[in-house]
C-alpha cells in the first residue's frame, strides 16, 4: 500500500526513502483515506466549540482508525524501516493545558466512531502551551512551535470577518480530519489569521500584548494569567466564537435550515465558559438576518448546551463589561438586554448576568440561554446542583444533568499498550474494541494463572520501555524493578503534589533512620505549572530539590527514587501510563470534577490510590473496596470545614510530630543548601499558615494507604487480580459511552 505511493511520489521503494519523505508519504496516505470517508448527509450536526483541543500525536491513532496499522507497520518492517521512529519525528500539537483539552480530543474521536455528524470549532495556536525545561530546580517556559511544512493542518478557502472594537481582520479557516474508528470522518476547524507575527516572539514566551493582528492566536493560554494576557484572551475568545458562529450558520443554511428551524439542524456545545460568548453572537447574526430578538432567543436557547468543569470559583470567568466594549462593543447591548430580561424575570441578584461591579458572569448566561447545564461525573453534577449552581437549579431543574467523562480507547489502550490490547484479544476477542462494556468479560480470567501471569510480564515489559525512554530522552535512570507510582497532571494546590511531596520526604527520613521499605519505591512526577502561579512553581522546585538530594544519596538511592520528568505532555502520558503499579488521584474531595487520567491509568491496569473525588467515587464503586485504595475526609465534611471557615493548618501541625518532621524538613539546612531559600520558605509558610487545600488533614490516611498498597503489591498473584478487575471495569469509562450520552440526552443526532 505504502510502496505505491512513495513509488509515485518519489520515484524510489520505501527501503530507499529518507524517514521525512515516509512521514510524509503516510501523512498523504491517512489524509486520502480519511477524507473519502466523510460524515454527510445527516440533517442535524453537532459543533463542538472549545478553546482547547489536546489531540496529541495523529499518525499512529488515524493508522489505527482506519485499520491499516499493522499493515503499514508490516510493510515499513519489511522494507527495513520503523514505524515506531516514523512516530517519534512526528511534532505534538500543544492545543490544550489539560484535562478539558484532552476530553475535547477524546469527545472528537468519539463522535466519529459513533458515525455521528459533529465537527471542532477552535483556535490554531502557533505555539500553543509552552514548553517545560528545568534549569537549576525550577520550571522555565519556552515557546513550543509545533507547526512544520508537514502538518495535519489542511488550509481551507473559508475566509470570515470579525469586527472587533477599533479594526476588523479576515480570519482564515484550518481544517484537520479527525478519523473514526472504523467509521466516518469528521473536522476541526481551527480559526487563525494570516496577518500574524511569529517573531515577534522572544526566547522565552513573551511579547508584545497590545498588536492584536500580529499577536492574536500565537499562544494559548495558561489556566491563571496575568493582567495583560486576560484581554487577549477575550480577543482570542471572540474571534473563536464570531467565526464559529458564521460558520454554523453557513452550514446550517446550506442543508435546508431557514434559521427558524436552526435548532432542528445544529447542536452548539459550549465547553466551559471560553466560548459563552457564542450566545450573544448568534443573536447578533439573527437578528441582523430579520429575526425578531424574542425568536432569535429562544432558538439560541435550544441549539446551544453548557459543561461545567470546575468548581473553583476563581476559575469560573467573570469579564469586565469594559474588556467586550474594547473587544466586541457589537455584544454589549445584547448581554444588557438579556440581563435586563433576567433581572425583570426574578429579580434576584445572584443570578444577574452583569453584577454590581459590572463584570460579566459567564456561565450565568450559559445557564439561563442554553437548554442544557451538565457536570463531568456523578459527585460533580451533585455538587453544582446542591451548592455551587444551587440558584440556578432552583430555577431550571430540568436543564440539569450529569455526563460522567471518558476517554478513547483507541489511544488509551489499542494505541499506548499493544501488548495488553493482545492478551485482550487473546482471551475476550475483538468485540471490547467497538463495544467497551465487552472488557467486563475479562473476570471471566480472574483466576486463570496464566493470564495474571501474562498481565504480571506485560507491567514490566512496560516499564523496560519507559526506562529506556526516559534514559533517553532525558537522561534518567529508574529501577525497573521497583514499584511504580506516579502522579501526573496540571500543577495545582488543589490537586496536592504537595501532599505525594510529603510522602517523599516522611520516606526518605524513615530511609536515613534505617527502616529500608521491602521494595524499591519510584515516585515519578509530570506537570506543568501555569508561568504565574507562585506556589505552583515552588511544589515542581520542592519535587526537583527531593529528586537531586535522594539521586545523591547512596543510602537512600537503592530504596527510594523521586523523579519529575520534563514536559509531560500526551506523548509522554503515553509512555508512562501503561508503566504505572499505582496511580495518584489525590485532589481535596469536592475540587476535581472529574479526572480523566484516573481512567487512562484503570484501563491500563493501575491500581488507583486516591480521594473520594470526581470519577474516583465512580472508579470506587465500579472495582469495589478490594480494588483501589481510598483515603482521606469526604466531601462533605471539606466543605462543612470551608463553611465554617476553622481550618488552622497548623493545629495538624503541632499535633503531628511525624508531620511536622516532614514539612520542617522543607526549610532544613539540606534543603536550602540544595535549592532556592526564598521558594522553599514561601512554600513551608503556605502549608504552615495556609494549607488552603487542606493537605494536613489527610496527611496520615494517605500515609497509610499508601504503606497498605505497598505492602499488598509484595502479593504478586493478588495484586494482578486487582490489575484484572480494574481493566475488565475500565469499559464504563469509554468516551463511546459518554457521548452516546450526550446525543440521547441533549444532542439528538442521527
Ligand atoms: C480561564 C480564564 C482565563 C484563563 C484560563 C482559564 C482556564 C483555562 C483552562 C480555566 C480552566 C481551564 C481548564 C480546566 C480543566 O482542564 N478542567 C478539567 O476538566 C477535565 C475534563 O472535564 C476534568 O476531568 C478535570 O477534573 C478538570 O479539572
Amino acid at each position: 500500500m505504502l510502496e505505491e505511493i512513495v513509488l509515485k511520489m518519489y520515484g524510489r521503494k520505501i527501503a530507499d526513502c529518507r524517514e521525512e519523505e515516509l512521514y510524509h508519504a503516510l501523512m498523504t496516505l491517512v489524509q486520502e483515506r480519511a477524507a473519502g470517508k466523510e460524515i454527510t448527509g445527516q440533517k442535524k450536526k453537532l459543533y463542538y466549540i472549545s478553546a482547547e483541543f489536546l489531540i496529541g500525536k495523529l499518525l499512529s491513532n488515524n493508522l489505527i482508525n482506519l485499520g491499516i496499522y499493522e499493515q503499514i507497520e508490516k510493510e515499513l518492517q519489511a522494507a527495513g524501516k520503523s514505524l515506531a521512529r516514523l512516530e517519534e519525528r512526528e511534532p505534538e500539537p500543544s492545543l490544550g493545558n489539560g484535562g478539558l483539552g484532552r476530553l475535547a480530543a477524546c469527545f472528537l474521536d468519539s463522535i466519529a466512531t459513533l458515525g455521528l455528524a459533529g465537527d471542532g470549532i477552535g483556535l490554531n495556536y502557533h505555539f500553543g502551551l509552552f514548553q517545560q525545561k528545568f534549569k537549576r530546580c525550577r520550571q522555565k517556559e519556552l515557546p513550543n512551535r509545533w507547526i512544520e511544512k508537514d502538518s495535519w493542518l489542511i488550509r481551507s478557502d473559508k475566509k470570515f470577518s470579525v469586527s472587533f472594537g477599533d479594526f476588523n481582520v479576515i480570519a482564515t479557516m484550518y481544517d484537520i480530519l479527525v478519523t473514526g474508528y472504523d467509521n466516518g470522518t469528521n473536522r476541526l476547524h481551527l480559526f487563525d489569521l494570516d496577518s500574524l507575527e511569529e517573531s515577534i516572539v522572544g526566547k522565552g514566551i513573551d511579547f508584545d500584548k497590545e498588536e492584536i493582528r500580529k499577536n492574536l492566536t500565537l499562544f494559548l493560554y495558561p489556566d491563571d494569567s496575568d493582567e495583560a494576557g486576560r484581554l487577549l484572551r477575550v480577543y482570542q475568545q471572540y474571534f473563536m466564537v464570531s467565526c464559529g458562529a458564521q460558520l454554523i450558520l453557513a452550514e446550517a443554511l446550506e442543508r435546508g435550515s431557514n434559521l427558524h428551524d436552526l435548532a432542528d439542524y445544529v447542536a452548539i456545545q459550549i465547553n466551559d465558559t471560553h466560548p459563552s460568548m457564542v450566545i450573544p453572537e448568534l443573536i447578533r447574526l439573527l437578528t441582523e438576518k430579520g429575526i425578531e430578538w424574542e425568536e432569535a432567543v429562544q432558538i439560541v436557547t435550544d441549539s446551544c448546551a453548557y459543561t461545567n468543569h470546575t468548581i473553583l470559583a476563581e476559575a469560573l470567568e467573570k469579564w469586565p463589561v469594559s474588556f467586550i466594549e474594547k473587544v466586541a462593543p457589537a455584544l454589549v447591548p445584547i448581554i444588557r438586554r438579556l440581563n435586563e430580561k433576567i433581572l425583570e424575570k426574578y429579580n434576584n441578584p445572584a443570578v444577574a448576568i452583569i453584577d454590581g461591579e459590572e463584570r460579566v458572569h459567564m456561565a450565568h448566561m450559559d445557564m439561563h440561554f442554553g437548554h442544557s447545564v451538565n457536570g463531568v461525573a456523578e459527585l460533580h453534577t451533585e455538587i453544582l446542583k446542591n451548592s455551587e449552581l444551587n440558584d440556578f437549579y432552583q430555577l431550571y431543574p430540568e436543564k440539569f444533568n450529569n455526563k460522567t467523562n471518558g476517554i478513547t480507547f483507541r489511544r488509551w489502550l489499542l494505541h499506548c499498550n499493544h501488548p495488553l490490547t493482545s492478551l485482550l484479544e487473546d482471551t475476550i476477542g475483538n468485540g471490547f474494541k467497538k463495544d467497551a462494556r465487552e472488557l467486563e468479560k475479562l473476570l471471566d480470567y480472574k483466576e486463570d494463572e496464566e493470564v495474571l501471569n501474562r498481565l504480571i510480564a506485560i507491567k514490566k515489559e512496560k516499564k523496560h520501555e519507559v526506562c529506556l525512554y526516559l534514559k533517553e530522552t532525558q537522561k534518567l535512570t529508574l529501577d525497573e524493578d521497583s514499584i511504580f507510582d506516579i502522579q501526573v497532571k496540571r500543577l495545582h494546590e488543589y490537586k496536592r503534589q504537595q501532599l505525594n511531596a510529603l510522602y517523599a520526604i516522611h520516606k526518605y527520613l524513615e530511609i536515613k533512620a534505617g527502616k529500608r521499605p521491602k521494595r524499591p519505591i519510584t515516585l515519578i512526577f509530570g506537570a506543568k505549572a501555569a508561568p504565574a502561579y507562585v506556589i505552583a512553581k515552588d511544589i515542581i522546585h520542592l519535587i526537583l530539590c527531593l529528586q537531586k538530594l535522594i539521586a545523591k544519596d547512596k543510602e537512600v538511592r537503592p530504596y527510594l527514587r523521586v523523579v519529575m520528568v520534563e514536559n509531560y505532555n500526551v506523548t509522554m502520558a503515553e509512555k508512562l501510563i501503561p508503566s504505572c503499579d499505582i496511580s495518584e488521584q489525590i485532589s481535596l474531595a469536592s475540587k476535581e470534577a472529574s479526572g480523566t487520567g484516573n481512567m487512562k491509568f484503570m484501563l491500563n491496569g493501575a491500581i488507583t490510590l486516591g480521594t473520594e473525588d470526581g470519577a474516583n467515587v465512580e472508579i470506587h464503586q465500579l472495582v469495589g473496596d478490594e480494588n483501589i485504595y481510598v483515603f482521606g475526609e469526604d466531601s462533605d465534611t471539606v466543605m462543612a470545614r470551608y463553611d465554617r471557615g476553622d481550618y488552622c493548618s497548623r493545629d495538624y501541625y503541632e499535633k503531628n510530630p511525624e508531620l511536622k518532621e516532614a514539612v520542617d524538613f522543607i526549610v532544613s539546612k539540606k534543603m536550602l543548601r540544595l535549592g532556592n531559600k526564598e521558594c522553599l520558605k514561601r512554600l513551608y509558610q503556605e502549608l504552615l499558615n495556609k494549607d488552603w487545600f487542606m493537605t494536613f488533614p489527610d496527611y496520615p490516611s494517605y500515609v497509610e494507604a499508601k504503606e497498605r498498597a505497598y505492602a499488598d503489591y509484595e502479593d504478586k498473584k493478588a495484586w494482578a487480580k486487582k490489575m484484572l478487575v480494574n481493566i475488565a471495569k475500565a469499559g464504563f469509562f469509554s468516551s463511546d459511552r459518554t457521548i452516546a450520552q450526550y446525543n440521547e440526552d441533549i444532542w439528538h443526532l442521527g
